[in-house]
């Protein structure tokens, strides 16, 4: 294929961040859909879009929604993509208890929409296309580590409505013969992570509580084990899928799974805050200082209605086919993650005085 021309849905997010940078290296030209925001919401691709009348720009942003189907036909014609990396979704499990029905519009409907417009312009030979699945897909423990064969059973709305885009994506696959690929991808961090989810909310804590700034982190379910590999790595992943003769799905993973506590440990280390365990159990007593002092303690409201207790991957078929494998370790990303939180607060701080 000649003419690299990609459009990311959820280009404004961690992973559309990671992968424009790589889709750029690689010479594509990149469209992204943003949403229109009361606030600033391109923050971590700002810098690598040019404005409308830069001739010579190789990132262009579009507004648009994927719950607006005219929107995307509108972009799916103007660009004609030869690859689309549907990363748009209500990506948070937690919200999606929250906010069912949306969740549903924008995780399951959306990737539809995508599928369907490139069939309404007979794009089907042209345009390659990649769906963000998830390992949430597994949910309730069904075999470990967790593969492609491994039977689904979602446990969130956020899951039930991925499950049913991973589903339309290979039924397109197979009805109308699209390139069309799911990457089933567990959890990858970096320092562009979303604030709200763990490994993010744990690094800036320890961050800002190391420079004075907080007093104590709340959380919920610290036994939830999940297998954490680094974005960056990751999107080359994603890439390759779409670089194969033929689609298929895959499953990106360290193979390496860590409870949710003993990141909270390795953070609080790395931002020079050794925490003790006190034994009588976290829910009661939390995690203290030799001092006595109480950083990190649970708060209940952070508990899912339903949870996904372990996550761990096999990516064998992704080492095999793709020649894809992770290098950073969890225990790398979460010093690199710490670093990073611990940098933008002393340069803040640094601005203000
Ligand atoms: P983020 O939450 O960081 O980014 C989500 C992106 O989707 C943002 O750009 C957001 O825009 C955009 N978005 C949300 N709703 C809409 C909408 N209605 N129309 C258009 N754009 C929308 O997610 P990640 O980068 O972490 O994940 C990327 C994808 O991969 C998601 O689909 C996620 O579900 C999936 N995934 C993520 C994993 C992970 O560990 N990170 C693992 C497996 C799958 P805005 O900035 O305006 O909010
Ligand atoms: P997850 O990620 O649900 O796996 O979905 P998240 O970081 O939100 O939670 C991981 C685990 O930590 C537990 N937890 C908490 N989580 C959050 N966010 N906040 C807390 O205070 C807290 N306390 C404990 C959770 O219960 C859970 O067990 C992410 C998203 O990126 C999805 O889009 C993606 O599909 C999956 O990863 C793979």
């Amino acid at each position: 294929m000649g003419n690299k021309r990609a459009l990311i849905t959820g280009i404004t997010g961690q992973d559309g961040a990671y992968l424009t940078r790589f889709l750029l290296d690689q010479g594509y030209e990149v469209h992204g859909v943003k949403r229109h925001s009361s606030c600033n919401n391109t923050q971590r691709i700002d810098g690598l879009y040019g404005q409308p009348h830069e001739q010579d720009a190789q990132v262009h942003l579009h507004y648009g929604d994927l719950a607006d189907s005219l929107s995307m036909v509108r972009l799916v014609k103007e660009i004609q993509p030869t690859e689309i990396y549907n990363l748009a979704a209500q990506s948070h499990v937690a919200v999606s208890f929250e906010t069912p029905e949306y969740t549903a519009d924008i995780d399951a409907l959306g990737p539809l929409r995508l599928l369907e417009a490139i069939r309404i312009l007979g794009m089907e030979k042209e345009t390659r296309f990649y769906q963000a699945a998830t390992s949430e897909l597994y949910g309730m423990v069904q075999e470990v580590p967790q593969r492609e064969s491994t039977p689904f059973y979602p446990r969130s709305p956020y899951a039930a409505a991925k499950l049913y885009a991973y589903w339309i994506t290979v039924n397109y696959r197979e009805a109308y013969g699209l390139h069309a690929s799911n990457g089933i991808l567990f959890n990858h961090e970096s320092p562009l992570r979303g604030e709200s989810f763990i490994t993010r909310k744990i690094t800036r804590a320890a961050a800002a509580i190391a420079m004075g700034e907080q007093e104590r982190l709340y959380l919920g379910n610290l036994d939830a084990k999940r297998d954490w590999g680094h974005a960056r790595e990751y999107v080359r992943g994603m890439w390759l899928m779409l670089q194969q003769d033929e689609p298929d799905d895959y499953v990106l993973a360290t193979g390496e799974t860590t409870k949710v506590r003993q990141f909270v440990q390795w953070a609080f280390e790395d931002a020079g805050l050794p925490l003790e365990f006190d034994g009588q159990g976290i829910a009661e007593k939390g995690y203290c200082r030799r001092t006595g002092k109480c950083l990190v303690a649970v708060d209940p409201t952070y508990f899912r209605p339903s949870e996904v207790d372990l996550l761990i991957g096999n990516a064998g078929k992704a080492h095999q086919r793709l020649g894809w494998r992770h290098e950073i370790s969890v225990r790398d990303l979460a010093r690199e993650m710490v670093a990073a939180d611990l940098q933008s607060l002393q340069l803040k701080r640094a601005t203000r005085h």
